[in-house]
């Protein structure tokens, strides 16, 4: 089920043009509902260019401005003394710990610092370009995209994560997204446990354009996602967005009920799920770990989104888990618009994480 690019091109495509569209549309409000996407189309169209790009760069380093904060402030004003020292190597360590970058990152970037550097002259500069190095190298094997087959009529993404980690917005943001790149798509309200829920998903639908299926509150959400399989199906969808409840009443619900949904489907497609995407809310920091631990258990997840980066201080934590779990992180959330998804790029983000231009 894991999803890897079909080629560079394909991959290259994909991002530079999510890239190149980013920014105008981040900025301003929210469009009103509408079935037309005339924006989207008219900025796919225009090349990339210098401008587009550095507006998108300068927009990941506002959004990750916190965790940069957090990463440089604990490196700042440990270079008092001219030559690199056990005890700078010491703090360095635990300025990156205190980032979040997790322990095991932190002794690696410190010890292949003090190897190349220990007893020489350094300055804070030169640190933190080492670390954007060492950080981009962790991350460039999981920094991937989620490619639809278009094989599949429809390729099935199943959406997953606890409650409020942003399931719902970043399956909106990523209905806007395809259907921006001209693909049909459908959405399934599989969050049948929290009031409110389907109406939300339903707005989103409205304003990405794109049919929600629904039923009320209480319905098996198995059989609601069932249902949209059909649907889609019979409509030839390119890519059906399943959400789903991110808390029932206690664990054991929550992996019954995704177990079911996975079973349920797959008598329609037996490859389906095709992605299954585990949504992390950056600012939970490192207890981001313990939910892929527990999700993982309870499906199987191909990828992550990590949601919020514009708003947590613990973005650092991207790199502890890229290091940890290897999984490919196929965007990342910087805002609570519809176009405020990026994709995960390794060394801009390294960069920004390490306030570098
Ligand atoms: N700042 C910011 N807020 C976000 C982002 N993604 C989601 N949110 C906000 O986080 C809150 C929760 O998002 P939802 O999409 O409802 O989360 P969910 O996982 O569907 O939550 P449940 O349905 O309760 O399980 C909302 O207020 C979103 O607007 C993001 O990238 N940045
Ligand atoms: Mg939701």
């Amino acid at each position: 089920m894991s999803e890897t690019p079909k080629s560079e091109e394909a991959k290259k495509g994909w991002l530079s043009r999510w890239r190149s569209r980013g920014d105008q549309a981040s900025e301003t409000p929210e469009p009103e509902a509408t079935s037309e996407p005339p924006e989207i189309l008219e900025a796919e169209a225009k090349p990339e260019g210098e401008a587009e790009k550095k507006g998108w760069l300068s927009r990941l380093r506002t959004g990750l401005a916190k965790s940069t904060k957090r990463v440089t402030e604990g490196i700042t004003g440990l270079f008092t003394k001219k030559k690199l020292d056990q005890q700078t190597l010491d703090e360095l360590e635990d300025a990156l710990i205190q980032a979040d970058l997790g322990v095991s990152v932190a002794a690696r970037l410190v010890e292949k610092l003090g190897k190349e550097r220990f007893g020489k002259e350094v300055t804070e500069e030169e640190v933190r370009a080492a670390f954007a190095d060492d950080i981009a190298e962790i991350l460039q094997p999981v920094a991937t995209s989620l490619v639809i087959d278009p094989a599949k009529k429809p390729h099935v993404v199943l959406v997953i994560g606890v409650n409020g980690s942003g399931k719902t917005t970043t399956i909106a943001k990523l209905a806007n997204l395809y259907k921006g790149e001209g693909r049909k798509v459908m959405l399934a309200a599989g969050d049948t446990f929290r009031a409110a829920a389907v109406e939300q998903l339903k707005v989103w639908g409205d304003r990405a354009g794109v049919p929600v299926i629904a039923k009320d509150t209480g319905a098996d959400a198995a059989g609601l996602a069932y249902e949209a399989l059909e649907r889609a199906k019979a409509e030839s969808c390119d890519v059906l967005l399943i959400d789903t409840a991110g808390r029932l009443h206690n664990k054991a619900n929550l992996m019954d009920e995704l177990a079911k949904i996975v079973r349920v489907i797959r008598k329609l497609d037996p490859a389906a799920p095709h992605s299954c995407l585990l949504v992390l809310d950056a600012t939970t920091g490192q207890n981001a770990h313990a939910q892929v631990e527990t999700f993982k258990t309870m499906s199987p997840v191909d990828a992550l989104v990590l949601t919020k980066l514009d708003g947590s201080a613990k973005g650092g934590v991207l790199v502890a888990l890229a290091e940890k779990f290897k999984l490919p992180v196929v965007a990342i959330g910087v805002g609570e618009g519809i176009d405020d998804l990026r994709p995960f790029e390794a060394r801009a983000f390294a960069r920004g994480l390490m306030g570098l231009a």
